[in-house]
C-alpha cells in the first residue's frame, strides 16, 4: 500500500488529521523509550500518524532504539514519518533514506534546496523501490523561513521572478512527492501552495499551538494534515488535549 493511501486510510479510520510530533524533552534513553510508548498509547485514538525527529533518534539511536517505537506505532495501526529533513548530496541522501526505511519508517521528510540531480533523485528512487513516501519541505513554519523559502528567485524555465516556495510546490508535483510541508503559521502560503497542488499532493502543516498557528486557518487554506508536538506532548493531559484538537479540526472540516 502506498504511503499516501496508508495516510488516507488511517485518517478515515481515526477520523483524525492530527499527526503527533513525538518530540519529548531530553531524558535518559530508557525513560524516553518507555515514555514514547506511553504517550502513543494515550493519544492513539485521536491521531492518524506519528512523526519522529532528532529528539528521539539522537538519544536512542535508530536500530534497537527508535525502530522499537516505529514497530509499536505500526502495531497500533499508525504510519510513522521520519523528520530527518534530508539535505545532502545524492549518495548520502540515499543512505539516509535507506536506513530510515529499513528501520520501518513509512516516509521521510526532505529539503528541496538540494535539487533533483545528485540531490533528491536517489531518495525518490529508493522510496519507489521500497514503496515508501517522500514529503518535501515547501515553506517552513518559523520566522526565518522567509529568508530561504520566501525569497524571490528567477524561475530558470521562464526567467521570470517567482517566490522560491512556489517553485518548490511545482517540484513537489513534478517529482512525485507524497506530501508538502507548509507551516500553519502562514495560511496564505498554504493557500498559494494548495492552488498548485490541489488534492494531488497533500499539505502537511506544522506550527499549530506552540508556534502560533491556528487549526481553522490552516485547514481552511488547504492543509490536509496538522503536525502537532508540544501542544500535546507537554500538556498536562495529552489525551484530552489531542482529543480536543481532533474535535476542533473535525469541526472545521465538517462545516
Ligand atoms: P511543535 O508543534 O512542538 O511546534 O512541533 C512541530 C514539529 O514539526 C517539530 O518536530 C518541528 O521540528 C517540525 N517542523 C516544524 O515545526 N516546522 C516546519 O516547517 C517543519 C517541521 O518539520
Amino acid at each position: 500500500m502506498s504511503f499516501q493511501i496508508k495516510m488516507n486510510c488511517s485518517a478515515k479510520e481515526t477520523k483524525s488529521r492530527i499527526i503527533l510530533a513525538l518530540d519529548l524533552p531530553p531524558d535518559k534513553p530508557s525513560h524516553l523509550l518507555s515514555r514514547s510508548m506511553e504517550m502513543l498509547e494515550k493519544v492513539r485514538p485521536y491521531i492518524c500518524a506519528v512523526k519522529i525527529n532528532h529528539h528521539l533518534v539522537l538519544p536512542l539511536g535508530l536500530f534497537n532504539g527508535v525502530q522499537k517505537i516505529v514497530a509499536f506505532a505500526h502495531n497500533q495501526g499508525l504510519p510513522a514519518i521520519m523528520d530527518c529533513k534530508i539535505n545532502d548530496i545524492g549518495s548520502t541522501n540515499r543512505a539516509i533514506a535507506e536506513y530510515y526505511y529499513k528501520a520501518g519508517f513509512d516516509a521521510v521528510i526532505a529539503s528541496p534546496f538540494v535539487g533533483w540531480s545528485e540531490g533528491l533523485q536517489p531518495v525518490f528512487e529508493v522510496a519507489k523501490e521500497m514503496d515508501r513516501g517522500v514529503i518535501l519541505l515547501v515553506y517552513m513554519s518559523h520566522k526565518g523561513a522567509e529568508e530561504g523559502y520566501g525569497q524571490t528567485v528567477l524561475n530558470p524555465e521562464t526567467e521570470k521572478p517567482s517566490p522560491q516556495y512556489i517553485l518548490f510546490a511545482e517540484k513537489a508535483l513534478s517529482w512525485g512527492a507524497d506530501g508538502a510541508v507548509v507551516g500553519a503559521t502562514y495560511p496564505e502560503k498554504i493557500r498559494g501552495v494548495y492552488e498548485i497542488l490541489g488534492d494531488r499532493v497533500p499539505i502537511y502543516s506544522p506550527g499549530i499551538g506552540a508556534q502560533g498557528g491556528i487549526i481553522e486557518a490552516a485547514l481552511r487554506a488547504g492543509a490536509q494534515y496538522l503536525i502537532v508536538g508540544r501542544a500535546i506532548v507537554l500538556a498536562e493531559n495529552p489525551a484530552e488535549t489531542a482529543k480536543s484538537i481532533r474535535a476542533l479540526a473535525q469541526g472545521c472540516v465538517e462545516k
